[in-house]
């Protein structure tokens, strides 16, 4: 420990896979305030607005802080033992492959290293897998296909010097905002760099479009076999990088050269001239970046995809130089980590391979591990289907929450429930899977943890342990450490991150007898000290960009082309399933919620979960804006409200993943996906399933709003939480008797009652000491309360009789009908927005300059454009001549 208390911090966001770097000013040792470090290579002072809001998810609420057993506190030995125990014992009862581990992407590079060699070096399984599967596992398989190493050759810097950037299957303005504020601001420095947007969806990345286009779900792969055809045909190929540097090219050109542009028009549904535009300026250009995400990963033919993508940057030698390549973007903070250290089933540390003899005799050598697994283990949904089928008796379950993620819950909660040990290390205490757990290991959390993580473009960043950790909290390298000494193993008598890194750094250094791009061998030799203070790095650590000599990783130095016949969905809509259910992201919220779910601010952008559809059908099923919906199939079912929108396309809906049962009894939307994986990489289609809607009339409505969060009984629940108070949404199948009764006996409040009746339906109030600690509005029809207006009277220490006069006749007092917040950072809502557009703001820098909204992190920009596009009295697309907007 240093004599002075520092001030600052600098560490990573916990977010997503741009891996943005954060100062933290310090008060006494603890974070006061945060902000994106200036110096920082990813994102050079930017933060998006959940990076923005970090610190306020960090409290101690909902925290897991000591190890359980079967729901009983105990101390951490005896938990180190217990988990020693059974894995020993289960091992030897029925073998290595009857245990496994389920981590994320979400752990840090020392932690993931130490898991896997546990799993694969001592335990002689590889029955490791991670959520990544469900992410970029199709990615990681096709670079590796055909690279021969699972290496992105790309960073932030191509996606600013690129002549044309096409985004496909990403949301970036939501997903990965501050990359998305650097591609936009790189626009509007060079409007003659183009951008193509494909997506189902129009969303607010399409914004920044060239061209957007509209594609039919599923058939991407047929654009880009377009594209490798239209090169052939038109002069696009770089016949002597083709010759040198790649294999099978011709059988991938012979693949294509059906795909007229006609026909991937009507295969994609999207407009011939467009493509013809989109293939020519690709041709044309000395540079072009494919940006690739869930859209194309997610998918049942993910390789496939993923391999059209790159034999066009092949064929037209457009790799492995600046401003061009196919860009995989990472969604977790520390993906590509846990990629680095082998974190998934079919992979060994440091980019070495499972099934190569010379590579895991080199890796056993190096850990002096008593055994070495050697063909791969059980992918993620393959590893939930030996749960549920007894194989798998073990599981330790880490940094993940695999009864809102997977796919089909119905079998994982089979499967969880079948598994006689599952042991969960999470930092909460209720999550949709630690209540099967029956061991619950309370893990530190971002601001604790100490180590390192990877981002996006394969820079290495440290996450700081600034605060101690909470309760008995432990890192998770420290308690798979803990385990592996307990069964008696060697290797693991870990005292820091510090000597973890550099062992993990050392290993990537002995597999460079077999070339691979990823060395990290100087790093071996940093001190405790300079690994504290290290600074983001990124591979290759040479400076160069990896593939530009135009060797690649595969036996003889050339990378391979794909022929790809393009796949339709597996999960395919039928007569009595007629909507293609898509699924994703929204802006402010982060996975199965457990941490933005915390923040009263991220909750605004979007309150509840929702079903988007066209209004041509929602016309045609008779259903209105806001109504509950049932969307169903044989796998399930979720109840959400709807909202129309011409966002999605004729025949297709879209739900957010991520409310989980402690936020909304009806709205986890990966159980209607089937366990329907990418036979290759293993990853599940979860943006494809069919579905039925239909309206979900209750008897009764309730909304209430309370000073302490509540656990109400009713048949549909969403909970969202507000400055000042907790919001409940509720619904009855039958309207309770008594509403007034119910209202008392399931709050267990004391106080001042009142209740207030008309015809539109019921108030109830509870006041202690004259302050409002509860009202429930309830109705014979879905209802809302003024949730803004009522937080503001809930932040108050008495209510006024006026207030109270207004509350108790659904009233609001006038300065809080302004609307939906668009700037969370700065509180600035629709409706003073429109005002301001409608009063001549008429860019987005504009409205910054008399709202402030969009100044601070700029998530909300995109939005901003939008509202400037709807309402400005003439029609102005972007103020493309100011630099500041970035
Ligand atoms: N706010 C926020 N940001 C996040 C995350 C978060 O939870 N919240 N999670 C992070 C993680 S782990 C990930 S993996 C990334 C994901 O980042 P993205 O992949 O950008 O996010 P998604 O919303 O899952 O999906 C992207 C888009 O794919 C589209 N899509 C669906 N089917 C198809 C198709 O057949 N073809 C094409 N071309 N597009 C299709 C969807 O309509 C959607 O708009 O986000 C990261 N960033
Ligand atoms: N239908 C559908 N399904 C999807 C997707 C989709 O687009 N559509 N997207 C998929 C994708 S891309 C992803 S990445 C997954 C994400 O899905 P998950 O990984 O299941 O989601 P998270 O909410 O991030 O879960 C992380 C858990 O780890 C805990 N945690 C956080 N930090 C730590 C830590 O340091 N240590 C420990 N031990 N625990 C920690 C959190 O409290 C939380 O419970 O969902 C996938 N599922
Ligand atoms: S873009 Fe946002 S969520 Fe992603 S790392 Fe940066 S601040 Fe965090
Ligand atoms: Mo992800």
């Amino acid at each position: 420990m240093a004599d002075k208390v520092p001030l600052l911090a600098q560490s990573t966001c916990a977010y997503c896979g741009v891996g943005c770097g954060v100062d933290i000013q310090l008060e006494n040792g603890q974070a006061k305030a945060i902000k994106g470090s200036e110096d920082h290579p990813a994102n050079f002072g930017r933060l998006c607005v959940k990076g923005s809001h970090l610190l306020d998810t960090i409290d101690l609420s909902g925290r897991l802080l000591t190890p359980q057993i079967d729901n009983t506190p105990c101390d951490w030995p005896t938990a180190v033992d217990h988990v020693a125990d059974k894995l020993a014992r289960t091992i030897e009862q029925y073998g290595p492959e009857s245990v496994a581990f389920y981590v994320s992407g979400q752990l840090l590079t020392e932690d993931y290293y130490v898991a896997n060699k546990l799993m694969k070096g001592y335990l002689g399984s590889a029955n490791i897998d991670t959520n990544s599967r469900l992410c970029m596992s199709s990615a990681v398989a096709s670079y590796t296909m055909a690279l021969g190493e699972d290496v992105v050759p790309c960073d932030y810097q191509d996606l600013e010097q690129t002549d044309l950037l096409i985004m496909v299957g990403s949301n970036a303005a939501w997903t990965h905002p501050v990359l998305y504020q650097r591609i936009e601001r790189a626009k509007q420095l060079n409007p003659d760099f183009k951008i193509v947007v494909i997506d189902p969806r129009r969303t607010f990345t399409s914004d920044i479009a060239d061209h957007f286009l509209q594609i039919k779900p599923g058939s991407d792969a047929a654009f880009f076999n377009g594209l490798l055809c239209y090169l052939a045909n038109n002069d696009g190929l770089d016949q002597q990088f083709l010759l040198r540097h790649t294999d099978d090219a011709e059988a991938a050109i012979t693949a294509a050269s059906e795909w007229t542009i006609d026909k991937v028009a009507s295969y994609c549904q999207v407009p011939a001239d467009s493509l013809t535009d989109i293939y020519k300026t690709f041709c044309q250009v000395d540079k072009a970046v494919t940006f690739y995400s869930m859209g194309i990963n997610q998918s049942s033919s993910g390789v496939e995809k993923c391999l059209a993508i790159i034999n066009c940057h092949l064929a037209s030698g457009k790799i492995g130089k600046p401003g061009s390549g196919p860009f995989s973007i990472t969604g977790q903070p520390n993906a590509m980590g846990g990629r680095e250290v082998g974190g998934m089933a079919n992979q060994l540390t440091a980019h070495l391979s499972l099934t190569d003899s010379a590579h895991t005799a080199a890796v056993q050598s190096f850990w002096q591990s008593p055994t070495i697994a050697s063909k791969p283990g059980a992918k993620a949904v393959d590893l939930f289907q030996k749960m549920a089928n007894g194989e798998i008796k073990f599981v330790w379950i880490m940094a993940t929450n695999p009864m809102v993620s997977l796919p089909n819950r119905a079998l994982v909660e089979q499967a969880l429930s079948r598994c006689e040990t599952v042991v969960v290390s999470d930092c909460n205490e209720h999550t949709d899977t630690m209540d099967f757990a029956t061991v619950k290991l309370p893990a530190t959390s971002w601001l604790e943890k100490d180590g390192t993580v990877t981002n996006a473009q394969r820079t290495i960043s440290r996450q700081r342990g600034v605060h101690s950790p909470a309760g008995a909290a432990k890192h998770d390298w420290q308690i798979v450490s803990d385990v592996a000494q307990k069964m008696g193993f060697s290797g693991f008598d870990y005292q820091s991150p510090h000597q973890v890194f550099v062992e993990y750094a050392q290993l990537t250094g002995v597999a460079q007898q077999f070339n691979r791009v990823l060395d990290l061998s100087p790093l071996a030799s940093l001190s405790t000290s300079q690994y504290q203070t290290m600074k983001p790095v990124q591979w290759p650590l040479n400076g160069q960009r990896p593939f530009a000599n135009g060797k690649f990783s595969t036996s003889n130095g050339k990378a391979k082309l794909f022929a790809i016949t393009p796949k339709a969905p597996v999960q395919q809509t039928t007569q009595a399933l007629p909507f293609v259910l898509n699924s994703g992201r929204v802006r402010d919220q982060w996975h199965t919620m457990t941490r933005t779910g915390k923040a009263d601010k991220l909750g605004l952008h979007q309150t509840q979960p929702e079903v988007m559809m066209h209004p041509f059908d929602a016309e045609q099923k008779g259903l209105s804006q806001g109504e509950l919906v049932r969307v169903s199939n044989d796998l399930g079912h979720v109840i959400a409200p709807l909202n129309v929108s011409n966002t999605v396309r004729v025949g297709e809906l879209f739900m957010a993943i991520h409310w989980n049962q402690q936020f909304a009894s009806h709205a986890n939307v990966s159980q209607l996906y089937q366990d329907v994986v990418d036979p290759i990489s293993g990853q599940p289609e979860s943006k494809h399933a069919p579905v039925a809607i239909s309206a979900h009339p209750f008897a009764y409505y309730g909304t209430i709003q309370s000073k302490q969060t509540l656990e109400v009984q009713a048949d549909y629940f969403v909970k969202s939480i507000g400055q000042a108070s907790f919001q409940t949404n509720i619904a009855f199948e039958t309207a309770p008797q008594d509403i007034f009764a119910w209202c008392k006996e399931s709050t267990q409040l004391t106080g001042e009652w009142l209740s207030q009746s008309s015809e539109n339906g019921t108030y109830i109030v509870c006041l202690q000491n004259q302050q409002l600690v509860f009202i429930g509005y309830f109705a014979n029809a879905p209802i809302a309360l003024h949730r803004d207006w009522i937080n503001s009277l809930f932040a108050q220490n008495l209510l006024s009789l006026e207030n109270l006069h207004l509350l108790l006749h659904g009233q609001i007092s006038e300065e809080f009908n302004l609307g939906r917040q668009v700037c969370s950072c700065f509180n600035v809502r629709e409706k003073t927005i429109i005002e301001a557009v409608k009063t001549g703001c008429n860019s987005v820098d504009k409205l910054g300059e008399k709202l402030k909204c969009g100044t601070n992190c700029g998530s909300c920009k995109a939005e901003l454009g939008g509202i400037i596009k709807e309402h400005a009295p003439t029609f102005v697309i972007k103020d493309i001549t100011s630099p500041e907007t970035a």
